[in-house]
């Protein structure tokens, strides 16, 4: 998507502090981060949002759950952290490209609901 601000993340057109990277997913750090750990997982392919998949992206997501795993402990939450994923108005997501919040740190993260 070529106006898409995660996929020109991706592409490398917009700067970003990038976590990882492999063939199927991209990861960085939150620009508004709401705990010391909070990264963003994203698809590199062009997914808007998880009420769009189907089962086709199956394998991709669960690559992603998997990364954000290794991820979160390799990053400064070993004991622990949330998988937040924002989906549609009512979940009050921002970026129309699917994308998983790990948020976490060394403390509790609390009640966000
Ligand atoms: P949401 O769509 O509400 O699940 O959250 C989108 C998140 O994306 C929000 O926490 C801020 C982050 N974000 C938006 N634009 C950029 C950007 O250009 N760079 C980075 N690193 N993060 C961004």
């Amino acid at each position: 998507m070529e106006n898409c601000i995660f996929c020109r993340i991706v592409r490398g057109e917009i700067p970003s502090r990038k976590v990882y990277e492999d063939d199927e997913v991209f990861a960085f750090h939150d620009i508004n981060p709401l705990r010391p750990v909070h990264i963003l997982v994203i698809p590199k392919r062009h997914i808007s949002s998880l009420a769009e998949v189907g089962a086709d992206d199956a394998p991709t997501l669960g690559h992603l759950l998997v990364v954000a795993r290794r991820l979160a402990a390799e990053n400064g939450s070993p004991d622990g952290f949330r998988l937040v994923i924002n989906t549609g108005r009512i979940g009050q997501q921002e970026v129309q490209h699917l994308h998983a919040h790990i948020i976490g740190g060394s403390a509790p993260v609390g009640p966000m609901l």
